[in-house]
């Protein structure tokens, strides 16, 4: 679906792309659209921002961060997105974009491989591309704007998870969607932590909500109906730490089987409240909106290639470095609990 603001309902790929070909709303007419060579680069300030899916507050906020930023620097700020978190659904949105002419996509990856041939076809009409939040494999765009390490982030929740259940016992990890990129780099760290710092716990069972509240919360009542003596769950996604929270503070495990994770504080800020949940993990997502709107300037206008020690302008945030592999870190994930919650609003 196609929109200037950030709350819209989603629509269908193809209707979506059909409304952006009709509209033509997200080029910034007048500035050579496709021009994006970064030799000299362009002035053709019109970003897109393709998120998982539309829906999720996560990424109505990181889109929020981006449109300040775009705003900031006045280009224009688009959003389109599918409604489910599947492999290929965003491929006909780039396609789409790739003919509008947009200086940049900044996407969010439901799959590392899947959405390659369409962004590298824009990269050749001179669209840039910025990944945020979960990458593709790295030859298929200019910049990867990481929201913290993945060793950082698995870190976090597998010491989360080890405090709440007492070092000890069964747990389980209720994922996204299968193919999603950066949950499956934070479990792969999180299973080789847990390996070599915790021998008394024991991951039972990995499930995934597909980033969709209702499958997440019936995956949530499945796992503790298969694992009786399950003592807790990790969630590294907003959209399944919510939808899991949910289900066990109205269930008998409330309170005795543990739930941490990635969550936004809005989201979670009843289940600490009413003692579901002791204490989960994030980043500020509007941060990371707003430095991928900078990154994909920086691209636009040819100041930064995406090569190791490429420096650009962030706004607020400063100046940021381009590490290796075309990677831009935010920063380090952040924990919240009953004590600071009520300092957040996203
Ligand atoms: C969900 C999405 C997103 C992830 C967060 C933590 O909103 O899966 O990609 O970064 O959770």
């Amino acid at each position: 679906m196609f929109r200037n603001k950030r709350r819209a309902g989603a629509l269908t790929a193809l209707a979506a792309a059909a409304a952006l070909v009709l509209s033509g709303c997200a080029v910034d007419s007048g500035t050579g659209g496709g021009d994006g060579g970064s030799e000299g680069g362009s002035d053709n300030l019109s970003i897109t921002f393709l998120p998982k899916n539309l829906g999720n507050p996560y990424f109505d906020t990181s889109s929020g961060g981006a449109e300040e930023a775009i705003g900031e620097f006045d280009g224009t700020f688009a959003e389109v997105g599918p409604a489910e978190a599947t492999p290929d659904s965003q491929v006909s949105y780039i396609n789409t974009l790739t003919q509008q002419g947009v200086g940049a996509i900044a996407v969010s990856a439901n799959d590392p491989e899947a959405i390659c041939d369409a962004l590298n076809e824009a990269r050749d009409a001179g669209v840039k591309v910025v990944t945020f939040d979960s990458d593709t494999n790295p030859e298929c765009r200019d910049v990867f704007i990481n929201q913290a390490t993945a060793e950082g982030i698995a870190k976090v929740q597998v010491d989360l998870i080890a405090e709440q259940i007492g070092g000890a016992g069964e747990i389980a990890i209720l994922s996204a969607s299968a193919n999603a990129t950066n949950q499956n780099a934070w479990i792969e760290m999180m299973e080789e932590y847990l390996a070599s710092d915790f021998p008394d716990i024991t991951l039972v069972e990995t499930v995934y909500g597909d980033d969709d509240d209702q499958t997440s919360f019936d995956k949530t009542a499945a796992l503790l109906q298969t694992h009786p003596n399950l003592k807790g769950i990790i969630s590294p996604t907003t959209v399944g730490i919510a939808a899991a929270a949910r289900y066990l503070s109205t269930s008998e495990y409330k309170g005795t089987v543990a739930l941490t994770g990635l969550g936004t504080p809005n989201q979670m800020r009843e289940y600490v409240e009413d003692g579901t949940v002791t204490s989960f993990a994030l980043w500020n997502p509007a941060d990371l909106g707003y430095l991928a709107a900078f990154a994909s300037k920086a691209l636009i206008e040819g100041d930064i290639t995406g090569a190791e020690g490429d420096t650009f302008d962030a706004g607020k945030l400063g100046e940021y470095t381009v590490e290796a592999d075309g990677v831009v870190l935010l920063g380090d994930p952040f924990v919240f609990d009953a004590e600071n919650i009520g300092d957040f609003d996203f």
